[in-house]
């Protein structure tokens, strides 16, 4: 059985990614469970990752003798392994548009990721409304994935990014949630769509798992003292 090792289910945003595509499509896996206990060399999270795969990150995914690292790579290896599954969308044109969306969310919006790092379980739209006000950046990260959005759901005619779930909802999810988090302001239509991913069953349970977690990590959060 496939076996995909993941970090904190409320700070590890591509663990989410690669979970959500075995979870909504019924792939059966086991986890491993890898706490962030710290990132350095001599965290047990380190040392445990990088037993696995020479990054030292998670996701990881195990299939007997072969593993996959990288969100993207998983995503593109559960595709191939399944493809009576449709984690990419069956229209050629389609599955190209999603491939730019997921590869240009795997590569860029460094603002918003280094501002608001994934925190599931809190309310930060105090914490979200300075970043807003003080990093112009960040807001045109916001306005460039909210026209990502637009476009896939124009060209697919909706309602997720490309009619049904796929992995580019998979890869916007943890976007949805930072969205969410800080309160930073979105259209209508985009809070209607991050309403639809979180409310989808395989979204919703790992972020109800991640707000049971309650493993306050000092390191994740430099915006407070504790829970
Ligand atoms: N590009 C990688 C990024 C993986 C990544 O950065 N994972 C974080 C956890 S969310 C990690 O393991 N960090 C450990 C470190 O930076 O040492 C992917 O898509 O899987």
């Amino acid at each position: 059985m496939l076996e995909l090792a993941i970090g904190n289910l409320n700070y590890s945003s591509w663990s989410m990614r690669a979970w959500l595509l075995l979870q909504h499509f019924n792939i059966p896996f086991r986890e491993r469970y890898l706490r962030f206990d710290g990132f350095e060399p001599d965290s047990v999270f380190k040392q445990s990752a990088l037993a696995l795969s020479a990054t030292g990150k998670v996701p990881v995914l195990i299939d007997g003798d072969l593993v996959v690292w990288d969100s993207l790579a998983i995503a593109e290896y559960l595709a191939e392994q399944y493809p009576d599954r449709p984690l990419w969308p069956a229209e050629r044109s389609l599955r190209a548009q999603a491939r730019s969306v997921c590869a240009q969310m795997h590569s860029d919006f460094a603002a918003l990721r280094t501002a608001c790092p994934m925190n599931i379980e809190a309310d930060l739209r105090q914490t979200g409304a300075l970043i807003w006000r003080d990093h112009p950046e960040v807001r045109r990260d916001v306005a460039q994935i909210e026209s990502l959005w637009e476009i896939s759901r124009a060209l697919s005619g909706g309602p997720f990014l490309f009619r049904e779930f796929s992995i580019a909802d998979a890869f916007f999810a943890p976007v949805c949630m930072r969205i969410r988090g800080y309160g930073l302001p979105v259209s209508k239509q985009s809070d209607d769509y991050i309403n639809r991913v979180a409310t989808t069953p395989a979204v919703a349970q790992w972020v109800q798992r991640a707000r049971a977690e309650n493993d306050f990590l000092a390191f994740e959060e430099p915006y407070r003292l504790g829970r």
